[in-house]
Parts: C-alpha cells; structure tokens; sequence
C-alpha cells in the first residue's frame, strides 16, 4: 500500500472551540500580539510547540497506575532508569521536571564566567541558561544552512572546521562542553547527521572536551538518518539513536517531545562525580534523585514512550506527516525551510514578507495574521526569540505528536495558502515592553501603523 496512515486510532477526543473574526481580532489586542498570552480555548488548531502536548497511548495510561509514589527508591524510577540506560548507555540518570531544569543544573556546574559553550544552534532556554551562568552561548551552524531554499540532508550539522577554530583560539579550558542539539530546532528542525557528531567526537576527545546531546528529538533524528544517510538504512531506528548516545558523554533531555510525555525531563552522564554533584543540585529545588520534580506516575509514562517512540511505522508516519504538511505549501509557492525536516515547518517569513525588516518582526506578524486569519496558532522563531543571534526570520508550524489527523493538517495548507495570497497586506510590529529573559514567552507588541 503507498497511503501512510496514522498508525494509531482514538479512544478518546477533545472537542475544538470555534472564535470568530472579529473574536480574535479583540482577543489579539488585549494579548499585546503574543499568542502565548492567549488561552488554549480560544485556539482552533494549536501549533505552539509538539512540546508536552502528545497524546498518550493506553500502554503509557496504564503504566501511569503503576506509578510508585515512594518518596525514596520509587520501583518507577528504576523502570525509567532501565529504559534509559537501555537506550542511552549512560550509567547516571537524573530525573528533572523538564529540560530546562537538567540545562540549569548542568550549565551551573560545568559553566564559569568568561567561558564559551558551543552548539549547533542553541534553543531558547538552552542559550537563556548558559548566559545566565555567564558563559557565552556560541551557535556553529552549517554556513550552508543559512540558505532557507538549499536541499541538503543535513542542515542540523556542526560546523566542525570553526569548532577546531574556536578552540585554537579560546583553548579547550575555556570551553567546559560542546553540545549537539539534535534535530537543531532554531535551524528549522534540521537532522544532524551522525558522521558530524564522530567528527565533532573526535574533536572533543582529542581536546579532553566533554560532548553533550541535547537529545529532545533523538528519535526523529535518529529516523531522518535512516533515510538519508548511506549506510544506515538497514538499521532500526533504536540502534541509530544508541549509536549516536555512544559518542557522547552525556544527554540533556525533554521528555516532552521524544517521549510522549506531557512532562518530565533527564540529565545523563558517564561522570560519577559530576552526578553526585548534579544530584546535590537536584535535591535543593527539584527533588530527591529517585523522583526529581517528577510523580511516579510522570517517570512511568517517559520510560513507556521512549520505546513506543522509536517504533518505525510511528516515526515512518511522522515524518511523512509533517513534510505534506510542507510540500503542499512549498509547491504552491510559501518559502519553507527546506528540506522538511523532524517535529515543524517552518515559514521563511522574512522572505514571503520582504516589505517587513527584521527589526519590524516578519515571524511574529506572520503567526498574528494566521491566528486571525483561521485560529491557529504558531510561534515567531527568529528576532522576537534571540535578538540579535537570530540568523532566520522564521514561523514555526510545530506538529504535536499523535494529536491531528490528516484533515487538521489539510485545513492548515488552506490556510497558510490564503495568508499568502494576501501577504502584502500583513502589518508589522513593534515591541511595548520585554523582560530580561526569554523575552517570547510574556512580550508585548503594537502594529506599526
Ligand atoms: C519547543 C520547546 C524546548 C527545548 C528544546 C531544545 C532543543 C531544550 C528545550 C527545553 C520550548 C518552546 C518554545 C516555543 C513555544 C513553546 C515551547 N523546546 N532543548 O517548543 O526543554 O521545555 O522541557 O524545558 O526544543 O521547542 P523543556
């Protein structure tokens, strides 16, 4: 058969509330024109983030009554420890809320002032937590890749020459870890092929520099491998992901996206000592290390979907889902970061909007318009997120895991064509008040008039 279908069907559904026009015309201005700031009841179709917004399967619900909700040595925990150790290799496993939290603990440890941290591309609060530690967040992508329209397998890549360049210059001391983001999520949901990570592996091991995965997207990563890197097509998907944990000396992790869950988080390493230190962290604000900000429960669900995760016809359909999504708008003309890649399209807006500069915010314009337009909601990656590390002006379409069927995602092509017909008419914006970090999340706008 050549139709891919979901690979799942539904016990249970959410109804969709419908606004109208004039609706969210007023709803948008008393948000300043965030859509953070608006409620998910007044959301048609909701592509913020594929960030804890999965849909569990039954398996993960069924686990969640097996949840132990020890305070000290919780039978969950070693469920969870087992399935990531499994998967990861790594001997210490640090359960944490959320990715962030694994970031603050291990960036407070490894990171002094003056230092520099090298990514790919750092993600929001990736970046917002190494500088708060001090330390500058340095982004070493493809040069290729900031070409939007460029067709290359592997646009997520470390650029590796400046990598070897940084640390002649600056010296390995200076750099406590590199860190791979995998797929590169502010580069457009690009794969990282694993031929970069050994030669970034190799670089790291020569200079005693520990190599880090921030792993959220393993799986999809792992996938886009299998299909566009010779020599692995034979491989399933789990044993390119333990290839790819094998070449590094810990993880990062948010459960939210790779592993169907809707919270939750770990901190892997090989390093005894760091995790002795990481888990006296651990204990001041998140928790004791067998439950880590976590209930029982939560640790079930994680250690549940990172198996489901890796199954092939899953990661077949998603993938296939998300780059329709793509081919269907990027054929009748919208300027998509191309190739597809993992969890999102992202919209080129500083391209399909040329009369808006930068400064002005394209992405943030274009995500007011489609949520006025048809009621979804999207998010604006690009100057509104990073300032000035910006290198795209971009709006992210990012796809929750097992939520919308084939006709949502119809709907959303007619809808984003439709803003592109009228495109030229779309206002820019710009920003009333911002706070300090993370500016995105609680910014407020005005339309340029
Ligand atoms: C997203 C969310 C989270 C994230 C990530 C990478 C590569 C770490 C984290 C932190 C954040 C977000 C952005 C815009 C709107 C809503 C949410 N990414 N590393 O959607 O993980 O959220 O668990 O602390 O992508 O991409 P956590």
């Amino acid at each position: 058969m050549k139709t891919i279908i979901e690979p799942f069907r539904i016990k249970s559904v959410e109804p969709l509330r419908y606004t109208s026009r004039e609706e969210r015309d007023q709803l948008l201005e008393q948000a300043g024109y965030n859509l953070f700031q608006i409620r998910s009841a007044d959301i048609l179709i909701d592509l913020l983030t594929d960030s804890g917004t999965s849909a569990m399967s039954t398996e993960q619900w069924a686990a969640m009554m097996r949840g132990d909700e020890s305070y000290a040595g919780s039978e969950s925990f070693y469920r969870l420890k087992k399935a990531v150790t499994d998967l990861t290799g790594f001997r210490n496993v640090v359960p944490t809320h959320q990715g962030r939290a694994a970031e603050r603990i291990l960036f407070s440890i490894l990171c002094q002032p003056g230092q520099v941290v090298p990514n790919n591309t750092h993600f929001d609060t990736t970046r917002a937590n190494v500088e708060f530690n001090g330390a500058q967040a340095l982004d070493l992508p493809l040069p290729a890749s900031l070409d939007t329209q460029a067709q290359l397998p592997f646009k997520g890549n470390m650029d590796v020459e400046a990598l070897e360049r940084l640390i002649e210059a600056r010296g390995a001391s200076q750099i406590p870890l590199v860190m791979i983001t995998v797929t590169n999520n502010s580069g457009g949901g690009q794969p990282v092929s694993m031929a970069n990570m050994e030669a970034v592996r190799r670089l790291t091991e020569q200079h005693g520099i520990p190599l880090y995965l921030d792993a959220c997207r393993f799986a999809e990563n792992a996938w886009l491998i299998k299909q566009r890197e010779p020599g692995y097509e034979d491989w399933t998907p789990r044993e390119i992901a333990q290839k790819m944990f094998s070449l590094a000396d810990g993880c990062t992790f948010s459960a939210k996206k790779d592993a169907f869950a809707n919270i939750g988080g770990f901190l892997c390493t090989d390093d005894d000592r760091l995790a002795e230190q990481e888990k006296n962290l651990l204990i001041l604000t998140e928790g004791f290390p067998t439950y880590g900000g976590l209930a029982g429960r939560d640790l079930e669900a994680i250690a549940v979907g990172l198996e489901e995760i890796l199954q092939p016809e899953y990661l077949e359909y998603r993938i296939a889902s998300t780059a329709y999504l793509g081919r269907h708008i990027a054929d009748e003309g919208v300027p998509i970061v191309e190739p597809p890649g993992g969890h999102a399209i992202y919209i080129d807006a500083g391209r399909m909007l040329p009369h808006i500069p930068s400064s002005q915010f394209p992405g943030q314009a274009l995500a007011v318009a489609l949520y006025r337009h048809a009621g979804v909601r999207s998010v604006e990656i690009g100057s509104v997120m990073f300032g000035e590390h910006a290198q795209h002006q971009l709006l992210r379409l990012a796809i929750p895991r097992r939520v919308y069927t084939q006709s949502h995602i119809d709907y959303l092509v007619e809808a984003i064509l439709e803003v592109h017909a009228c495109r030229d008419a779309i206002r820019s914006f710009e920003i009333v008040y911002e706070p300090k970090f993370l500016r995105h999340f609680t910014a407020r706008f005005r339309p340029v008039s």
